[in-house]
């Protein structure tokens, strides 16, 4: 067994609907344990990071505009495939498709904008996870 960890964020639009404490005990009722947590603002900087494999795309600048119009809730789960187990959890990108049952699909819908607000990020590999943790808890 190895000990993997994912960072998750709430994005603006799950916090400000109240849903922060939802998501993390979906995580947590999974099985996965919280390491660390915090509300933080993001900066432009972390999200040009962050998001860097998506610059110059159509919805690069309307997501960094979305991840900087309210707080976030930065979080670090562990445990064995925590980072496919919480992208799982999490539903596919488009809510409007996502699974029920998963956050997204539960809790997420397209609202014609020109970025989709799906409520989570997760880490997709072991290396993000390692690039973004440094990114969210330096
Ligand atoms: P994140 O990275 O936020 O966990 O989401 P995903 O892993 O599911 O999706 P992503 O990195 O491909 O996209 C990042 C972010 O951009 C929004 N997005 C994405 C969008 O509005 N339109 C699009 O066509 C894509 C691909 C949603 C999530």
């Amino acid at each position: 067994m190895s000990i993997e960890r994912t960072l998750l964020l709430v994005k603006p639009d799950g916090v400000a609907r109240n849903l922060s404490g939802e998501i993390l005990a979906r995580v947590e009722a999974k099985g996965y344990t919280l390491v660390e947590l915090k509300k933080t603002a993001a900066t432009r900087e972390q999200l040009e990071q962050h998001y860097e494999e998506h610059v110059g795309k159509q919805f690069y600048e309307p997501l960094v505009k979305f991840m900087l119009s309210g707080p976030v809730v930065a979080a670090i789960f562990e445990g064995h495939r925590v980072i496919e187990g919480f992208r799982s959890l999490a539903g596919t990108t488009d809510p409007t498709t996502a699974a029920p049952g998963t956050i997204r699909g539960d809790f997420g819908r397209d609202w014609g904008l020109k970025v989709q607000q799906n409520l989570v990020h997760g880490s997709d590999s072991v290396e993000s996870a390692e690039r973004e943790i440094a990114i969210w808890f330096a």
